[in-house]
């Protein structure tokens, strides 16, 4: 009775005004099951590769239609007949059908559409929200929001080097006061660019995109807007970075156009040695570029007891890379994204491996985005301690904080919110 009995996919918009694939799964008990894939700027070069049409003028050659094409001629006619209940035998024959290491026959956009779909569709059938379907009876937890205030790099002109400036609200006593918090120094920063002369323009997810002249000038505004709005900075809110370093890693070397400077990974990671000293920095993510090991295990080495070090470009969700990762003590946490591997079995196994490690886990969207809401489900049913989906503004940033708001309030006393216990092994003096 829960049988794919029918796939669709069809073209959508994402938050960047690009097209995307949205994907539907019919059962054979009726339910529906329905996912759009959200797609990144600052990819990383080992990330499973997303199918663009690139011919002709249409949208750029952002166009999808060969990989709405693979979902109706390749991947319905084989998994038509196939139980939706069973997520890993569906993604196994994606693979198969893939065949490939990157996902580069068929596209990773159509075949993590797919899998995410599937998922839905059975747990309409289940009769059960998404995130209990994927809990497997395990306990659920309220992740810790990482919320990006402050956007830079390549999601922004002009502003930071530094990607992103998130607040970390992991004091507060539930999700839904976490966001609060969020909100609240979200418009406090508005309130402190503005008096200082700086444009509250926004980046790609939501949080603003000041000229400051240093990413320190950030770190210190946005310090700054925490105490602003009432909260106690590195006791209430911390701050996490995401440097996005392969973007700034040139040949040999790190160039910070911002900060003027040409560093080294040695001079790096003092430099974040004396930022983690001066600001309530709890977590930094892609310090370092993403094949530049030896860099990372200098800055466990250095800063891995206080500070969550977090591989996104370097792992890119992929289990072999984190074993990597593991053997060299190369990080302590990973960021998970499912379009980066391209089945929710392989992102749930990334998931796992971690944790076995005793590494935490941060849930996280694309820059481009769409009002898709899945990440939350996988974040509580997963119990992964922490997602980062941009700001607490902006309509695809929002659905999936809104969407945890929902699912707090359905758990009732049942709700746990991870909060500083995601933090417990650091030691910060
Ligand atoms: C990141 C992501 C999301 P993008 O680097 O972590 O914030 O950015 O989707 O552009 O890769
Ligand atoms: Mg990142």
């Amino acid at each position: 009775m829960t049988t794919v009995t029918s796939l669709h996919a069809r073209e959508i918009l994402d938050s960047r005004g690009n097209p995307t694939i949205e994907v539907e799964v019919l059962l054979s008990d009726g339910s529906l099951g329905r996912a759009a894939v959200p797609s990144g700027a600052s990819t990383g070069r080992h990330e499973v590769m997303e199918l663009r049409d690139g011919i002709g003028k249409r949208y750029r050659g952002y166009g999808v239609h060969k990989a709405i094409a693979n979902v109706k001629n390749i991947i319905a006619p084989a998994i038509r007949g196939l139980t939706a209940l069973d997520q890993e035998a569906i993604d196994r024959r994606l693979r198969e059908l893939d065949g490939t290491e990157d996902k580069s026959r068929l596209g990773a956009n159509a075949v993590v559409g797919v899998s995410m779909a599937v998922a839905h569709a059975a747990a309409n059938a289940r009769g059960q929200p998404l995130y209990r379907y994927l809990s497997n009876k395990a306990p659920l937890l309220l992740p810790v929001p990482m919320l990006n205030i402050l956007n830079g790099g390549k999601h922004a002109q002009d502003s930071a080097d530094f990607q992103e400036f998130m607040v970390v609200p992991a004091g507060a006593p539930s999700f839904g006061e976490a966001l609060r918090a969020g909100a609240e120094i979200y418009h406090a920063l508005r309130r402190l660019l503005q008096k200082g002369g700086y444009s509250t323009n926004i980046g790609d997810e939501g949080g603003f995109a000041p000229s400051l002249p240093s990413n320190r000038d950030a770190l210190e505004v946005v310090t700054a807007a925490i105490g602003e709005a009432g909260y106690a900075p590195g006791k209430d809110v911390f701050i996490a970075l995401d440097v996005a370093a392969s973007e700034l890693f040139r040949t040999t070397t790190y160039v910070l156009p911002r900060e003027k400077a040409t560093l080294s990974s040695t001079q790096l990671v003092d430099l974040y040695a004396s930022l983690v000293d001066s600001y309530p920095i709890i977590s930094i993510e892609d310090a370092l570029a993403e094949d530049d090991w030896e860099g990372w295990q200098l800055l466990v080495n250095r800063l891995g007891v206080r500070v969550q070090v977090v591989g996104d470009d370097l792992f890119t969700t992929n289990v072999q890379r984190i074993h990597r990762g593991i053997e060299m003590k190369a990080a302590n946490a990973v960021l998970i994204k499912p379009n980066q591997i391209g089945t929710l079995t392989e992102t749930l196994e990334a998931v796992r491996l971690a944790r076995q490690t005793g590494w935490a886990t941060v849930m996280s969207h694309r820059s481009g985005e769409t009002e898709d809401t899945t990440i939350a489900d996988l974040a509580v049913g997963w119990s992964t301690g922490q997602i980062k989906t941009g700001a607490p503004a902006r309509g695809e940033r929002t659905a999936k904080y809104n969407r945890l708001l929902r699912i707090e309030e359905e758990l009732g006393s049942e709700a746990r919110f991870a909060g500083l216990s995601v933090y417990k092994q650091l030691h910060r003096d």
